[in-house]
Order: C-alpha cells, then sequence, then structure tokens
C-alpha cells in the first residue's frame, strides 16, 4: 500500500476509525464523563440523521450523525462517556484514539453544570490532545435549580477555551453551540487552551523529551502530550501510535525514556 498514516493525513485516520465522508464535511466529537447528557446532545444535534454500530475491532457502541448548519454538514461521532482518557477501559481508549489519532475538527466536551469540578478534569485532558476544543456546561437548568452559579466568561477565560452553557431537553444554549462549533471546525474561531503546568522536575523532563518526540512524530499529535504520558510510562499510548502512525521509532523513544 504504501501509504502512510503521516503522507495521507486526515482521510487515512478517518478511514482507520471507518468514517465514510461523502462531502468531506467536517468532523465533531462529542466527549463527556457518562451521565452529562451528551447522547441528548447529540440527537438534538443530529436528529433522525443518525445511525449506530461498533468502533472498528471494538464491542464498545458508536453513534454517528449529520448536523446541519446554516446549510453545511457536519459529522458529529458521540464517544462512550469516559471520566479520563488513560485508556483503562475499552471507552477510554477508544475515546483517547478518536481523540488523539481520528484529527477531529473540534472536540466538545461535555460536562455537567452540577458537578463541574469533577467533569474539569476531562476538559484538562482533551485540552492536552488537541487545541480545537469547546466546552459544553450542560445541565444548566439542574445547576439553577441547586442554586449553583456558574462565570461561564470567567470559566472561558481560565481555560482559554469557548464556553457555552446549555439544557439539553429544553435546547437552551443550542444556537451558541452550533454556531461555536461552525467557528471552530472551520477555522474561523482558534481556542488557545492555556496549558496545565506540572511540578518543576516534571516540566524539565518534558523539556528534555519533547524535541525527540517532535521528531519522531512530526505533527502528528502534541509532542508535548505524548512526552507527559510517556513519563507516566504509558505503553498502550506507544502500541497505539505504532499502529495508527507506524511509528516504531517511539518504542525506543520509550525505551530511553523508561531506562
Ligand atoms: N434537566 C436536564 N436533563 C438532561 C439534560 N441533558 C440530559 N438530560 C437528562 O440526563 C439523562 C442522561 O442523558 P444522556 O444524554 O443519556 O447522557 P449521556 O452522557 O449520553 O450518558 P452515557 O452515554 O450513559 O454516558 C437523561 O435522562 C436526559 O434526559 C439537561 O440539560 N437538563
Ligand atoms: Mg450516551
Amino acid at each position: 500500500m504504501g501509504l502512510t498514516y503521516q503522507s495521507a493525513g486526515r482521510s487515512v485516520a478517518r478511514a482507520l476509525f471507518n468514517i465514510k465522508m461523502n462531502d468531506h464535511e467536517p468532523v465533531i466529537a462529542l466527549a463527556g464523563n457518562p451521565n452529562t447528557g451528551k447522547s441528548t446532545v447529540f440527537n438534538s444535534l443530529t436528529g433522525l440523521r443518525q445511525h449506530t454500530g461498533n468502533w472498528p475491532g471494538k464491542t464498545v457502541l458508536r453513534a454517528e450523525g449529520i448536523l446541519i448548519h446554516k446549510g453545511l454538514k457536519y459529522k458529529l461521532i458521540d464517544l462512550p462517556g469516559t471520566y479520563s482518557l488513560l485508556a483503562n477501559s475499552a471507552d477510554e481508549e477508544v475515546a483517547r484514539d478518536f481523540i488523539c489519532f481520528g484529527k477531529p475538527d473540534a472536540t466538545v466536551v461535555v460536562v455537567d453544570a452540577t458537578c463541574l469540578e469533577r467533569n474539569l478534569n476531562l476538559v484538562l485532558q482533551v485540552m492536552e490532545i488537541t487545541d480545537k476544543v469547546i466546552v459544553c456546561v450542560n445541565l444548566i437548568d439542574e445547576a439553577r435549580r441547586k442554586k449553583i452559579e456558574i462565570d461561564i466568561d470567567k470559566l472561558s477565560e481560565k481555560l482559554g477555551l469557548p464556553v457555552i452553557a446549555t439544557a439539553a431537553r429544553s435546547g437552551e444554549g443550542f444556537h451558541r453551540l452550533v454556531d461555536t462549533i461552525g467557528d471552530v471546525a472551520r477555522g474561523r474561531l482558534t481556542p488557545k487552551p492555556k496549558p496545565v503546568r506540572y511540578t518543576r522536575e516534571v516540566e524539565e523532563a518534558v523539556a528534555r523529551l519533547e524535541p525527540t518526540v517532535r521528531n519522531v512524530i512530526g505533527g502528528e499529535a502534541s509532542a508535548r502530550w505524548v512526552a507527559l504520558r510517556l513519563l507516566d510510562g504509558d505503553t498502550k499510548l506507544v502500541q497505539a501510535m505504532e499502529k495508527f502512525f507506524g511509528a516504531r521509532e517511539m518504542v525506543s523513544v520509550m525505551r530511553e525514556v523508561l531506562a
């Protein structure tokens, strides 16, 4: 075949995840903790234009559908609900692999407004992998009922990301959400996530490792995130990189790190 992931980029990435592209519409991933209303958001955005199947090689259910906004189409992928992207389960692995290797044009992280703190953990992980993140603070009606106030502008400023409050059951906030999805996916709005900073020792180790990682993976994934995962001894990520990038050199980088 001779085609590598790096040479063919997005279309190969999508083929690996079995995503059929009709009009090369932008791909939008929906991520979030379990029970935050992802599927309700997904159903409202795609209506009847959806179908389900399994993720390639996995018994994890996948729903995908089409959002039409201002006459343009977007392919939405409802990822399994996960608390983290550390690939500790098949669900986490699917979500992590798709966000990292599937190259979505935007990733919407649906969070529960009534327990924001716990949910933000996933947002911080997603924004280490990709810049193109939109935070959807869902269940805002429930939060209001519980007298929880959320300063959406402050949250947006702190994260460096667009943040939209929604109530998926009633459709509140959906106009802004779809406008923002369109703007990010089509490059009219560029989120600038504020990176999470770790202790001095970790930051120094990342700074040493990052250039080597960048040499191996090029611009295919965030070198900082991969370096952090390697420092954490994440062998599953190395396997995934071999699968998706054919990056055999990654194994030797990994050995050096673990030595
Ligand atoms: N009040 C209120 N209920 C909501 C809202 N969004 C979703 N729900 C309800 O919350 C429950 C869970 O919603 P789902 O859409 O299934 O959540 P999910 O994130 O897809 O859940 P998993 O796929 O199981 O992780 C359902 O009963 C929804 O009707 C909202 O904004 N407000
Ligand atoms: Mg769901």
